[in-house]
């Protein structure tokens, strides 16, 4: 079955560095996404049409429309988690860009998942909106919380990502692994981590996040990022 005339809806915010993840893989391999906007902050993810297109109250989400399956039947389907979001793109589209290392490559192809997986797994879920909300509802500090959190998990990352480093996470090649790093360390940056400490990734955040693909799906060029965003003091 072809993707290739599918309509792909995103369910985006501009924040949300799991929905960057989407967006900067759309744009490096030519996939055009609509957008509808989801504003995280004032709670539409709590919304009763958004909770039954995703239970678990979170962006990004992507709806996909195709024509018609084997059977001739319309095939509409949604995908509520970004890794997922990110597989289905290498999977439906396995000529554009490939964003993983080829299956003659699968110690490559590991290492790249395990790069993911660090930030997409031990950095961003407990550092997580409702998270933060929740250590500052028990009485903590959610900067203290999120510090840590960013700066331990980016100093693993700075570990693992060395040894086969090239001018990307993995040697010279753009991989998701660099795709879920870029919105992450801009994150962490906002928390104080001190990218001095990590620079491998400081040297490759220098790399990818000035890349026009990168540059488009990062928070401040989205439609939904409000201009006074820029006039807060950094
Ligand atoms: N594991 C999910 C995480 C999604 C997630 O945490 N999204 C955040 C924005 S980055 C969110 O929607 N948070 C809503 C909330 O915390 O209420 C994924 O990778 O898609």
């Amino acid at each position: 079955m072809s993707f290739e005339d599918a309509h792909l809806q995103l369910y985006t915010f501009f924040r949300s560095t799991s929905t960057a993840r989407v967006r900067t893989a759309a744009k490096l391999k030519g996939i055009t996404l609509s957008f509808i906007f989801v504003n995280v902050r004032k709670g539409d993810q709590f919304e009763e049409d958004f909770i039954r297109l995703n239970p678990n109250r979170t962006v990004p989400v992507l709806t996909v429309s195709t024509m018609k399956d084997t059977e001739n039947k319309d095939l509409n389907f949604s995908i509520r988690q970004s890794l997922p979001i990110l597989e289905f793109f290498e999977e439906a589209f396995p000529d554009k860009f490939p964003l993983l290392p080829p299956l003659t490559d699968l110690s490559g192809r590991s290492h790249v998942r395990d790069l993911v997986n660090v930030i997409a797994c031990d950095i961003q879920p407990p550092t997580n909106r409702r998270i933060l909300i929740s250590v500052q509802d028990l009485g903590g500090s959610l900067e203290v919380w999120a510090y840590k959190i960013m700066n331990e998990g980016l100093l693993a990352f700075e570990e693992m990502v060395k040894p086969l480093a090239g001018k990307y996470s993995y040697k010279d090649y753009l991989t998701l692994a660099d795709v879920v790093l870029a919105p992450a360390v801009e994150n962490a940056v906002r928390y104080g981590v001190d990218l001095k400490t990590v620079p491998t990734v400081k040297r490759i955040f220098e790399a990818i996040s000035v890349l026009d693909e990168f540059k488009a799906a990062d928070w401040r060029h989205q439609e939904d990022t409000p201009v006074e965003e820029f006039r807060l003091p950094k």
